[in-house]
């Protein structure tokens, strides 16, 4: 293990029979120094009164970021991330609360943070992959949103629409999160482009992206035709940063 400190930040939106196995699986994880950071976007199902109660078990070390409506996965990450950097953390991880992400992985990711700047649990990169559960039309959409989105900003990274990093601090610290204008699911690629922009060094290891294991999916249409468009716009916005445009401070 290269790193000692670690926050996890978990976005949560009716994610009730999920989220105390969830906190379970990653108290189980080796890592001595080990916050975690939920932000809950009013649950109608409840989720943030859950959150509440394992948050008033000390030993859970969580901290419990309430917002009164559903403001979306962007901004969501982006108060998760305000509050993992204030608290000092060496590094700071993201991941979905359905166990799409295999809680376990993040082990072999922070031992290759000490040689990368941000290492990214990818599904298309050799040994990684999609549930067998996923249909056909399924894969092909992500499959679709991937080369989409590689093609229109130049990304290298084999998943740009992965959801499972873990960063440093200064990486996170670097990009600034003032600079982040998406809300959905593009946040994700944004972080990506910014990140490639600015130079990063990036690490992908492979990972089986499993389908939910319970819950309700929330990916629609509306969702992923506003996302191809804003693609478009994080090129013309992003297009010219570099790594001298690091931001030092947060
Ligand atoms: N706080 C907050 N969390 C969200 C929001 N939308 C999604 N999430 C959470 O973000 C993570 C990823 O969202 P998912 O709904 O799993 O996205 P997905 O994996 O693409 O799609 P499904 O698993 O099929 O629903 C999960 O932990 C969700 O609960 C939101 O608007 N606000
Ligand atoms: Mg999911």
């Amino acid at each position: 293990m290269t790193i000692r400190s670690l926050a996890i930040v978990i976005p949560t939106y009716n994610e009730a029979k999920n989220v105390t196995a969830m906190v379970t699986a990653l108290r189980a994880l080796p890592f001595p120094d080990l916050g975690i950071f939920i932000v809950d976007d009013n649950s109608p199902d409840g989720t943030g009164a859950l959150a509440d109660e394992l948050a008033a078990k000390p030993e859970n070390r969580l901290t419990v970021i309430h917002r009164p409506g559903k403001f979306g996965l962007g901004t969501a990450y982006q108060a998760g991330f305000r509050a993992a950097i204030a608290r000092r953390t060496e590094a700071i991880a993201q991941l979905d609360c359905d166990f799409s992400h295999p809680p376990d992985a993040l082990i072999r990711m922070a031992e290759l943070l000490g040689s990368y700047d941000v290492v990214v649990g990818s599904r298309y990169v050799p040994g990684g992959g999609l549930d067998k559960r996923w249909d056909i039309g399924r894969k092909l959409l992500s499959r679709w949103a991937v080369f989409y989105a590689k093609t229109i900003l130049g990304l290298k990274v084999h998943d740009p629409t992965a959801g499972f990093k873990l960063w440093r601090r200064e990486t996170l610290i670097g990009v600034n999160l003032n600079r982040i204008h998406s809300n959905g699911y593009v946040f994700l690629v944004e972080m990506a482009y910014i990140t490639q922009k600015l130079g990063y060094r990036v690490c992908e290891i492979p990972i089986t992206f499993e389908e939910r294991q319970t819950g309700k999916s929330k990916m629609s249409m509306g969702v992923k035709i506003e996302a191809a468009w804003r693609v478009w716009q994080l090129r013309l916005r992003h297009n010219r940063l570099q790594p001298r445009d690091r931001a030092l401070e947060p």
